[in-house]
């Protein structure tokens, strides 16, 4: 993992599949590449399985683009829809038993410090939300306090959408699926407050109908996990198959929910605050003097 898993090895170039000539020469490999230039460069995550306009494939190919230092980044998934997109995606992917991500994960980033040092290696945990709030749920907990350096997201498609409609930790209460016919009788899980409580030093709830806000989430998630601590990302991405929202209208119910019950919010704290500041330029967490706050 680095821009030289990327190059052709000398006299191969020729007898490369167009595909891959495609992405070693318009790749966002080594480059800063943005979802608002989606389009025109190749994307890392083009082709997958998932179902016609599911939500969660938009997010995750989002998400991807927003990695801030593509031929550097790790991702570790786990058993539920998300991982048929993930590993299709032309950047190393680990996969481990269902609910082991954060266990995997911690190894992971921990070896790649041993080995790389000060150089910057992402790891990503994309898993469900069965993945994570149930069945991975202490992994997950136990990674956060330990402080463990890497990025968890959660697809929240608040259902077991690959195993077909059994109620998840996340699926609100009330909601009536295929397999909890009678209706959940639990209110969803509030991970966001858990996250906080274990020490994530970042913590994002958005839903994928505004790449850019995706985008900016993503990248100070990734940053933050480099040096300062833990991040969580918690993304609400339907699925229209167990939720029968007409394909046309995932985007509209993206908005709605998001208005509703899953508005952005943003928990950064001090340290990462100051971090983001003096190593990567933020502007945004800069104290502005109070004449100028009166002005605005
Ligand atoms: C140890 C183990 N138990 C159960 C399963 C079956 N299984 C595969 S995916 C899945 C549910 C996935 O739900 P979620 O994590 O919410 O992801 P989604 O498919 O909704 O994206 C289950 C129970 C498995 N693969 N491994
Ligand atoms: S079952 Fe649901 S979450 Fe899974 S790919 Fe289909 S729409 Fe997406």
């Amino acid at each position: 993992m680095s821009l030289n898993y990327v190059k052709f090895s000398p006299g191969f170039e020729a007898f490369m599949p167009k595909e891959y000539r495609d992405m070693v020469e318009h790749g966002p490999f080594g480059k800063k590449t943005t979802v608002s230039q989606m389009g025109s460069f190749k994307e890392i995550l083009e082709e997958h399985p998932m179902c016609a306009g599911c939500a969660m494939t938009l997010f995750i190919r989002l998400a991807i683009v927003a990695f801030p230092n593509p031929e550097d980044t790790i991702t570790v998934g786990t058993a539920g829809c998300g991982r048929l997109a993930i590993s299709q995606a032309a950047i190393p992917f680990v996969y481990g038993n269902y609910g082991d991500q954060n266990g995997v994960a911690s190894g992971l980033s921990r070896g790649l410090r041993i080995r790389f040092g000060d150089q910057p290696k992402d790891v990503v945990v994309m898993a469900g939300d069965g993945g994570t709030a149930d069945i991975g749920f202490q992994q997950v907990l136990h990674s956060w306090f330990r402080k463990e350096r890497f990025t968890t997201i959660m697809l929240d498609n608040e259902v077991y959408g690959n195993t077909g409609g059994q109620e998840s930790g996340m699926t609100t209460r009330g909601a009536v699926l295929k397999m909890a016919p009678l209706g959940k009788k639990f209110e969803k899980m509030d991970m966001v407050a858990m996250a906080k409580i274990a020490g994530c030093a970042y913590v994002a709830t958005v839903v994928p109908n505004n790449p850019r806000r995706v985008e900016s989430c993503i990248k100070k998630a990734v940053l933050i996990a480099r040096e300062v601590g833990p991040t969580y990302i918690q993304a609400y991405t339907s699925c229209n198959i167990e939720y029968a929202i007409p394909t046309d209208q995932v985007m509209a119910d993206a908005k709605t929910v998001e208005d509703d019950r899953y508005k952005f919010a943003e928990y950064v704290s001090d340290e990462a605050k100051e971090y983001l500041t003096a190593r990567y330029g933020y502007k945004e967490f800069v104290q502005k003097p109070a004449a100028a706050i009166g002005k605005a």
